[in-house]
């Protein structure tokens, strides 16, 4: 309880401690090095200014880097799932709000994509998405109908921004509850069907920079040119990172009416990925009146080695250790 009241009330003084924290491991590291006499003077040193320093660097750092959906609670605002108990293809009606920093749940929110409120939900090996937009009752709770296809640890990300606040993503961890069977992270892929459409990705995730994706939808071998807007765009992706589901920001290039953006067959986007590794994008485009996915994985940068699949080095002669070739 007292905890709490402090955690509350001193926000800036946990900042403080947090960059304390940091601060004393940069300090801390060089020292280590030092003579004695240096290592005394820097001890008697007060450490507060330099912490402070650090503090206020590793505060904004964090505000700026950080990719969405890996807090439940974020600037003042926090994801409350109500619905917890969830069977895997049963229809469910799946609640929630999210509380602003009065501790009220928010009501009042602006319209971003034609929505208050996105709320998207993957399951947590990355096989499963969905992106829904829940009704919000008067009282600030959230409701939609979710059927989650199988038993298993899911991530709900609730893309928002309150009136008079600025854009979040909040995530909370969802189960459904029965057998699971994890299934293999999906390998990379470049073409999907779904649907009888085929879409081609192309383009690559450079770690750090602004990437250009172009997302191509034909049907029957035939590019399609009639792709219908959705939610003021041609097309939605969703990034999330393999492993702990950051939600990544995807800017669209272009809107339906801008005078100079095609309804296809190409879509185009931005994309910024923080790190090396694996994503997956879920494209939602609309065509014929109906929504439909497309699910792609694609590594960002040089993607670490994994021994198990590395082939067997055979001998050259070198001794070398196979990157001779
Ligand atoms: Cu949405």
């Amino acid at each position: 309880m007292n905890t709490a009241v402090k955690l509350g009330s001193y926000v800036l003084g946990l900042a403080v401690v947090f960059g304390g924290a940091l601060g004393v491991g940069k300090v801390v590291g060089p020292v280590g090095t030092q003579p004695a006499a240096e290592d005394h003077a820097a001890m008697a040193a007060p450490t507060t200014s330099a912490s402070a320093t650090h503090g206020e660097h590793a505060t904004a750092k964090v505000q700026d880097d950080t990719p969405g959906g890996l807090q439940v609670s974020e600037n003042g605002y926090t994801l409350n799932p109500i619905t917890t108990t969830i069977k895997p293809g049963e229809p469910t009606d799946f609640r929630f709000t999210v509380t602003g920093p009065d501790g009220k749940a928010v009501t009042d929110y602006q319209v971003e994509h034609d929505k208050k409120l996105h709320l998207i939900v993957a399951s947590r090996d990355l096989t499963t998405f969905q992106h829904v937009h829940p009704e919000m009752a008067p009282d600030g709770v959230w409701s939609v109908k979710l059927t989650l296809p199988k038993a298993g640890p899911y991530r709900a990300f609730a893309d928002f921004a309150a009136t008079g606040g600025s854009a979040l993503t909040l995530g909370a961890d969802v189960s459904v509850a029965g057998d699971y069977r994890p299934e293999a992270f999906p390998e990379q892929s470049r073409t999907v069907t779904v649907d009888g459409y085929e879409v081609t990705l192309d383009g690559d995730l450079t770690p750090g920079q602004s990437s250009k994706l172009t997302l191509k939808v034909s049907k029957d071998s035939k590019p399609v040119t009639d792709l219908q807007p959705y939610l003021g765009a041609y097309g939605h992706l969703v990034a999330l990172r393999a492993r702990d589901l950051a939600y990544l920001h995807v800017h669209p290039d272009g809107e339906p009416g801008d005078g100079k953006t095609q309804p296809g067959p190409e879509i185009v986007f931005y994309a910024e990925v923080p790190s090396t590794g694996d994503y997956r994008l879920f494209l939602d485009f609309q065509h014929e009146g109906e929504v439909r996915t497309a699910d792609f994985t694609l590594g960002a940068g040089e993607r670490p080695q994994a021994p198990a699949s590395e082939p067997t080095p055979t001998p050259t002669g070198h001794g070398d250790d196979g990157h001779s070739h």
